[in-house]
């Protein structure tokens, strides 16, 4: 049976769409997994938010031993976590980092992401869009499309 995609999303993601609607956009994160479930068509999607660090550096686990492919929005996470990175680091397939915003124009705390040094590819700046068009992508990393 395929593996599924993990889409994991990280703090305060699921306030998505109640503020900072400029830079953020008015979507919720229970659309935006919609917008995932689209994307993937008949593929599986596990599709997770959390403002834990521990938990999300468990779903990497967990997506080790039974994900195809890894979608992370680690949010604040991404420039503080060096246990996400390091479990990222152990996962075998395609990894693709994901930020709403274009964290490369927002300042010098938002600079450096440890993630990107680990990530197959990244994605910044599109919007929520930038979500269905990672799952398309991921289904051709995988070699679901
Ligand atoms: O642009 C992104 O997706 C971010 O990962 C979002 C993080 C921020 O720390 C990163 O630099 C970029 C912040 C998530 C905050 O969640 C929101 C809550 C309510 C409304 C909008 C966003």
């Amino acid at each position: 049976m395929a593996k599924p995609v993990y889409v994991l999303n990280g703090p305060n993601l699921n306030r998505l769409g109640t503020r900072e609607p400029q830079i953020y956009g008015r979507t919720t994160l229970p659309e935006v997994e919609l917008l995932c479930r689209a994307a993937a068509g008949d593929g599986k999607l596990e599709f997770r938010q959390t403002n834990s660090e521990s938990q999300f550096v468990d779903w990497i686990h967990e997506a080790i031993d039974h994900g195809s492919g890894l979608i992370v929005n680690p949010a604040a996470f991404t420039f503080t976590s060096m246990a996400i990175m390091d479990a990222l680091k152990m996962f075998p397939g395609p990894i693709i980092e994901l930020h709403i915003s274009n964290i490369h124009r927002r300042g010098p705390l938002y600079e450096k992401s440890l993630v990107s040094g680990v990530a197959t590819a990244v994605i910044a700046g599109l919007g929520v869009n930038g979500y269905p068009i990672a799952v398309r992508a991921m289904r051709d990393l995988v070699g679901q499309a």
